[in-house]
């Protein structure tokens, strides 16, 4: 113990610094980072002996903010997102003020987590291609090595890359090999499966947010070969650190639905866009008369959705559960498709892929996305054994149950993941034979709007019913709705941001002018 207080000596917590560990864990200022990446080290420690030394995940990004940021995560062992309940444990490691306080905080999470000292600890680590990353890692390190936890460098890899390897390693290999490779292999092998006899439709040209997603990208599909991936790579340069995220991404389709600027246009084509971390994935596509189409997590969690009560159909497996977890950001008419086209159920949670990923796991298969692209579908112990167990009555039965199979190998279970993703896609428009303007026209997206509202204490905006509804400040709900009631289709709410210090609102209704209009008057109530 004492090699703790020794060590973290060497990683002092900046002074007056308040840090909380939220729905992106910690992120800020890279240069504000140091002891907050030791002190991690310190919890992944502890998580793992907690958990009879199974291996846990810390993942170093930032995802799609700008090249100036960081920030670190914890992996729990089958890939999921860190327990909610231990998120406190972090925020107290970090903010301890001093060596000594830090040691007697880890002490403390020792005994309020109940957890003995002589198991073993394992972790795993990884980071993106920030420039701020290895100095970060090496924090990190010192952390592991003080504290006596075996650890392996996994050096740079995608967020979702190393959500894997953390599930592969605790199951086993029963989820997969635990390397770069074995993720290349198993989706790969997977999407070549579900395109045996189909085509894409022409290339689909890639923007990677001049981020990790791009180097991997190349390999997985160096992988897959390319007589059967048709791809162009843009904004892949990870040499130039300021260009992250730099006016292209995921993030920016989302914010700005615009083309990224310099990408070439080709009228009906499909592009796609990752974020930094490759975790999130948007598509869009350019009109022939020139106009530009987003297709966000909503449009491709109602494919994916389609697709899967398709195949379940065509197997004949019937009576497969499938349903679809969205957040109060959906946009309404993509619940209304999903609700009275596809005949499906729908969650409504709140933000963060946390609480979308537990409801999910109440279907035989859930699909979940947030609007900004993150998203994945869970299949279920009990679905994964009734595909394998179900006996084809026909051919074109066991092609349809052959598809169903691969589609659950080729989707990353552990969390929302942009390569793995666009390969669904890729698969599902081939499946289907639509080019983006057919996926497109399943529905037209409501005129929305996302408002950031400066507030001097976001706190005091409480919601219920998955932030919907505004309880405080009292009465402001109350005006909320009277507005809402003027406008047709009209729909509104507001909410403190969970990683900024900003109120967001959003609004749709039926017409663009009426949309902004209403955005604008919640602002003003709001402000
Ligand atoms: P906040 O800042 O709580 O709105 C944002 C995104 C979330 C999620 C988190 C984590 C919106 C409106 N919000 O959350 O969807 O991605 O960041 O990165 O896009
Ligand atoms: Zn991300």
């Amino acid at each position: 113990m004492a090699g703790i207080v020794e060590a973290s000596a060497q990683h002092p917590k900046p002074e007056g610094a308040l840090f909380s560990y939220g729905t992106a864990g910690f992120r800020m200022k890279a240069n504000l980072l140091d002891s907050v990446m030791f002190r991690v080290g310190l919890l992944a420690g502890l998580r793992s002996k907690r958990l009879g030394g199974q291996t846990i995940g810390v993942m170093v990004t930032a995802s799609h903010n700008v090249p100036e940021d960081n920030g670190v995560k914890l992996v729990d062992p089958m890939g999921e997102m860190l327990e909610a309940s231990w998120e406190q444990y972090a925020t107290l490691l970090a903010n301890s003020t001093t060596d000594e306080e830090l040691l007697e905080n880890y002490e403390l999470v020792f005994k309020k987590a109940n957890i003995r000292a002589d198991v073993p600890a394992n972790v795993v680590y990884a980071r993106d291609t920030r420039e701020s990353g290895p100095a970060l890692v090496q924090s990190l390190v010192d952390a592991l090595n003080a504290a006596g936890t075996k650890s392996q460098d996994y050096g740079i890899l995608t967020t979702p890359q190393l959500h894997y390897v953390v599930r592969c390693i605790n199951t086993k290999g029963a989820y997969g090999e635990p390397t770069e490779e074995g993720y290349y292999r198993k989706i790969g092998d997977a999407y070549r499966v579900l395109m045996k006899g189909k085509h894409q439709n022409g290339p689909i040209t890639i923007d990677a947010a001049n981020g990790v997603g791009a180097p991997k990208m190349k390999k997985l599909a160096e992988y897959i070969g390319k007589d059967h991936f048709d791809y162009k790579i843009i904004n892949d340069d990870v040499d130039t650190p300021s260009k992250l995220n730099h006016n292209c991404g995921a993030d920016y389709i989302k914010t700005q639905q615009r083309m990224p600027p310099g990408t070439p246009v080709q009228p009906g084509a499909r592009y796609a866009s990752f974020d930094g971390d490759a975790d999130r994935l948007m598509y869009f596509y350019i009109d022939f008369d020139n106009t530009f189409h987003m297709l966000d997590g909503d449009k491709i969690a109602t494919l994916a959705a389609s697709f899967i009560g398709d195949l379940a159909r065509a197997s004949g497996l019937n009576g497969l559960r499938i349903g679809v977890v969205q957040t109060a950001y959906a946009n309404g008419a993509s619940t209304a498709y999903i609700q009275k086209s596809l005949q499906l159920p729908t969650i409504c949670t709140p933000t963060g892929v946390k609480h979308l990923h537990h409801a999910a796991l109440k279907y035989d298969c859930g699909v979940y996305f947030e609007a900004n692209g993150h998203g994945t579908v869970l299949f279920s112990p009990a679905c994964l054994s009734t595909i394998a167990s179900h006996e084809a009555q026909s051919p074109a039965q066991k092609t349809a149950l052959d598809s169903l199979q691969a589609l659950t190998d080729l989707i990353n279970q552990t969390v929302g993941d942009a390569l793995s993703d666009l390969l669904m896609v890729e698969v599902i428009l081939a499946h289907k034979g639509w080019s983006p303007k057919e996926w497109d026209s399943t529905y037209t997206d409501l005129p929305n709007r996302l408002v950031r509202v400066e507030v001097n204490d976001r706190t005091i905006f409480q919601t219920t019913d998955a932030e919907r509804k505004l309880v405080s400040p009292e009465g402001l709900q109350e005006r909320i709705d009277a507005l809402v009631g003027k406008y047709k289709l009209g729909r509104a709410f507001a909410r403190a941001s969970g990683t900024e210090n900003a109120v967001r609102v959003y609004s749709e209704s039926q017409t663009r002018g009426e949309t902004d209009e209403l955005a604008m008057k919640v602002r003003d109530l709001v402000a």
